[in-house]
């Protein structure tokens, strides 16, 4: 009998995917271009559920119940298209193609359109939670039109994971959508992955404590308001023991962060949008700085503080205020990433609901948080709601932070230690905060060299200051 849905691409990914299609008892036919994978599946999973194993394309598509239903899970980029031209000519009108990869949302929205075109539905679907996601259940992020939501929807939701009895995965909106919200979650997760990198050197090279001990802190947190995923895992890498050297694990890496590029997609659309996503930023550029080796060396010997260390009175409050540091930078970092979300939907008419990502968010992704239920909850309070951060639970949370806030930023300048995220969602909040901005001051710079013009506060208009002449009325242009 045909096969009720298709996956194309089996390494880690598509290979984990399929089993979780096959576990939930639907017949999948499986396919990759080197059929070694295809055989390796069937030998060692074939027993989970009902696989069908395709040798070739057409193999593939003839194997596929109507309309047919694929995942493509292959290398972004080139590799997807290809994958796409060569399925595209044995598929009928109906048929719903999807990418699980990580596709660039403009790249979704081109294939999209295209195929389109030959009535064909294409669904640009951000998945997350790695390996283990793909098999256990992932978050999915679907984009594409309705109709091929309720065709492949019902199965997407099957395999993704569940949080209180809701699965997560959710019709995102038209074309790119998906793949958009996929970019920016994993912008948020470089943000958030760098802000408790951040906890960590401070709690390291500011209080004096030892991975182990920090790994404990870890723990503790975990157990309260900053409970995720990310913070759990922190935990475990910080009290590994290396067992080549027995020394921590953390201290035998060497601390070069790479990078695939989601994250400065994720960046690059931001400028793009004009939405200010600082905390997400310093995180790329905090990765290429510790990648940048002969800039690296040429700064080892530059001057740092004579003062390096907190006494010990004060390092043993700090956990508690780095804690609310890293709580308060990570409400910003996401209430950023969330208002890109927000302009990315006004920029391509996408009508994204926001609290639904949030919702989507709380298991099977990276990001899996308890903090993203006060997101949703703040959005279906407000959802065009300007900034997360004036919601009620926010707002107090951050008026009880800011002041550790505010010390944990001071002892990482005055210790020499960078903390650019904190730093930089710090500024954020006071920038958000200020009556007055010395913007002023950028226009009338502006206005001085280039004649750019100005606004004032007290009449409309646009104006130019003659700045040669003193005691000259402006000119309204
Ligand atoms: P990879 O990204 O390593 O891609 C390997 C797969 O692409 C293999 O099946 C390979 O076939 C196939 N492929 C390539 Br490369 N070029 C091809 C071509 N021209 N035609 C047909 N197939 C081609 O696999 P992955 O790590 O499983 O990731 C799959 C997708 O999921 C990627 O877009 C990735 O960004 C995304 N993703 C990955 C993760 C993760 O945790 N790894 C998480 C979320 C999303 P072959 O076997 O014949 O070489």
């Amino acid at each position: 009998s045909p096969a009720r849905i298709g996956v194309t691409g089996l390494a880690v990914m598509g290979r984990n995917l399929a089993r979780n299609f096959a576990r939930h008892g639907y017949r999948v036919a499986v396919h990759n271009r080197t059929q070694a994978r295809t055989t390796a599946l069937l030998e060692e999973f074939g027993h989970e559920g009902e696989f069908v194993a395709a040798g070739t394309t057409e193999e593939f598509v003839a194997a596929l119940e109507r309309p047919r239903l694929i995942v493509i899970m292959v290398k972004a980029g080139a590799p997807t298209d290809a994958v796409i031209d060569e399925l595209v000519p044995l598929l009928d009108e109906g048929d719903v193609v999807a990418d699980g990869g990580n596709a660039h949302f403009l790249d979704t929205r081109r294939r999209e359109a295209a195929l389109r075109e030959r009535g064909l539905h294409f669904v640009g679907s951000g998945i997350s939670g790695g390996e283990q996601g793909a098999l256990e259940g992932p978050s999915i992020m679907p984009g594409g039109t309705p109709e091929a939501y309720r065709v492949l929807g019902p199965l997407l939701e099957d395999i993704a994971a569940k949080v209180d009895g809701k699965p997560c995965c959710t019709h995102v909106g038209p074309d790119g959508a998906g793949h958009f919200v996929k970019m920016v979650h994993n912008g948020i997760e470089y943000a958030d992955m760098q802000l408790i990198a951040e906890a960590y050197d401070l709690l390291r090279h500011g209080a004096g404590l030892q991975p182990d001990a920090i790994a404990e802190v870890f723990r503790t947190w975990n157990a309260g308001r900053l409970e995720s995923y990310l913070i759990e895992i922190t935990a475990e890498v910080l009290a590994r023991t290396d067992a080549a050297t027995g020394k921590p694990f953390v201290d035998v890496v060497l601390d070069q962060a790479e990078q695939k590029g989601t994250g400065r997609w994720t960046v690059q659309s931001a400028l793009e949008l004009g939405v200010p996503v600082s905390g997400i930023a310093e995180a790329v550029f905090a990765r290429s700085l510790s990648g940048s080796v002969p800039l690296r060396q040429a700064g080892r010997g530059l001057p740092g503080p004579t003062e390096t260390w907190l006494d010990s009175a004060a390092a043993d409050r700090f956990a508690d205020d780095v804690e609310q540091a890293l709580y308060a930078s990570k409400m910003v970092a996401y209430a950023q990433g969330f208002n890109q979300i927000q302009a990315g939907s006004a920029e391509y008419s996408w009508q994204i609901d926001p609290g639904e990502m949030a919702t989507i968010w709380r298991g099977g992704c990276i990001i899996r948080a308890r903090f993203l239920d006060r997101i949703r909850a703040a959005y279906e309070a407000d959802r065009e709601r300007p900034t997360l951060l004036t919601d009620a639970h926010f707002r107090e949370a951050l008026g009880s932070a800011q002041s550790a806030w505010r010390r944990v930023v001071s002892v990482a300048a005055q210790l020499g230690v960078p903390a650019p995220g904190f730093a930089t969602a710090l500024a954020y909040y006071d920038g958000l905060r200020a009556e007055r901005l010395p913007a002023a001051l950028v226009q009338g710079q502006r206005d001085f060299f280039g004649a750019h013009t100005y606004r004032r506060v007290d009449r409309d208009g646009t104006f130019h200051t003659r700045w040669e002449v003193e005691g000259r009325p402006e000119e309204q242009r």
